[in-house]
């Protein structure tokens, strides 16, 4: 493997979008007891069923640290790939490689990792184990390494069409704990070298109370070149309603990189979802603060969904409005299975089901 100090565009590679074919996928089996209730067993379960749905159609490998592996080679079947590696936390699509391809190969690019802010306003402090693990994957899977440590980002704050255009939000990447030496211009410069986008569309604000300052991941997302699903409420009183609305302009006066209009499906929010005082019971402190409190709000939103080949992996929350985010999905994803997860238990952990999931984009040539 080797670490690649050039930039991905300058040498022909371009990340493509998440419903383009895939080689698999990577996860991170939970373990820290102030992020996953009653040491991790519920959010277990969880991604076990997501792993499940994942693996009918592409391969899929799980990162468990020493003291996890056993438990987790004993829990997922047989076709996973369970490898050892450490970790701070279980976020796979912020700390995996971002994987760009040029057709014929894949290469990961390994951005610097700060848990979304470091000692500005990030979630856990050391954060080292989590940074180093773009590299080492890409070690694990013999592919080629760009070495981005320099600049501050998460996968799940971007998503791109594969045709150019890259869709991000203000909030996160303009916040003071990432790169703030930074214009937005220069953001966008290197993003677009890293990425091979050509347009970038930049929405203000993500869904209310969402930890990650905004991530793209959890409001917007295209579902093809052109159409994107947008997280939505018709409730007045919330504040999720001004910032979708917000959103919904931007990308109604906005075109993509090959000057289309963008198409926006409104995907209904399920009413708001707050953590329980047993919940919070389950989560161990943080440097002698409580993680989180009871009542909170967290950030449930359905656009936080899993495009496998074979399926759209959704969450669930047992709400009214559960199975008409399936039914979009179903009517926007006609050649997919379209698969519904009881997610709570991974939203406790301030994150869903695309935020545990990171890609690897189908090459050519077989990984060992
Ligand atoms: O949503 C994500 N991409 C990560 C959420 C991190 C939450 C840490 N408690």
């Amino acid at each position: 493997m080797k670490i690649l100090n050039t930039m991905p565009s300058d040498d022909g590679f371009f990340m493509p979008a998440e419903y383009s074919k895939h080689y698999g996928c990577i996860l991170i089996w939970p373990h820290r007891r102030d992020s996953w209730q009653n040491g991790a067993y519920a959010a277990r379960r969880a991604f076990k069923a997501l792993i499940e749905a994942i693996s009918k159609s592409e391969k899929v490998i799980v990162c468990a640290r020493y003291d996890d592996y056993d438990n987790a080679r004993e829990m997922l079947p047989p076709e996973v790939r369970v490898i050892e590696m450490n970790s701070d936390d279980s976020w796979a699509r912020d700390v995996a490689p971002t994987f760009v391809t040029n057709g014929k190969e894949i290469r990961g690019i390994d951005w610097g990792f700060n848990a979304w802010g470091g000692l500005f306003d990030g979630l856990y402090f050391p954060w080292d184990k989590d940074n180093r693990m773009a590299r080492k994957l890409c070690d694990m899977l013999d592919k080629d390494s760009y070495n981005m440590r320099s600049f501050i980002l998460e996968g799940g704050s971007v998503h791109t069409d594969g045709e150019g255009t890259l869709l991000t939000t203000e909030e996160c990447l303009l916040s003071k704990g990432r790169n703030p030496s930074m214009t937005k211009q220069e953001i966008e410069n290197t993003l677009c070298s890293c990425l091979g986008v050509k347009k970038i569309i930049w929405l203000r604000r993500g869904i209310y109370h969402d930890e990650t300052n905004g991530h793209i991941d959890n409001i917007c997302a295209f579902t093809s070149p052109g159409e994107v699903v947008l997280a939505w409420t018709d409730d007045k009183n919330d504040p999720q309603y001004e910032i979708s609305k917000e959103c919904l302009n931007i990308l109604e006066n906005s075109v993509d990189a090959k000057g289309r209009k963008i198409k926006v499906h409104k995907m209904y929010l399920p009413k708001p979802v707050c953590i329980t005082a047993e919940e919070c019971d389950g989560l161990d402190n943080m440097d002698g603060e409580p993680t989180r409190i009871p009542d909170e709000r967290l950030a449930a939103s359905y656009v936080n969904f899993y495009i496998s080949n074979g399926a759209v992996i959704c969450p669930q929350f047992s709400d009214d409005n559960d199975k008409r985010a399936v039914e979009l999905l179903k009517e926007l994803f006609p050649d997919r299975e379209v698969i519904g997860i009881q997610s709570r238990d991974i939203l406790i952990g301030g994150g869903n089901i695309h935020c545990i999931t990171q890609q690897i984009p189908f090459f050519d040539k077989e990984i060992k």
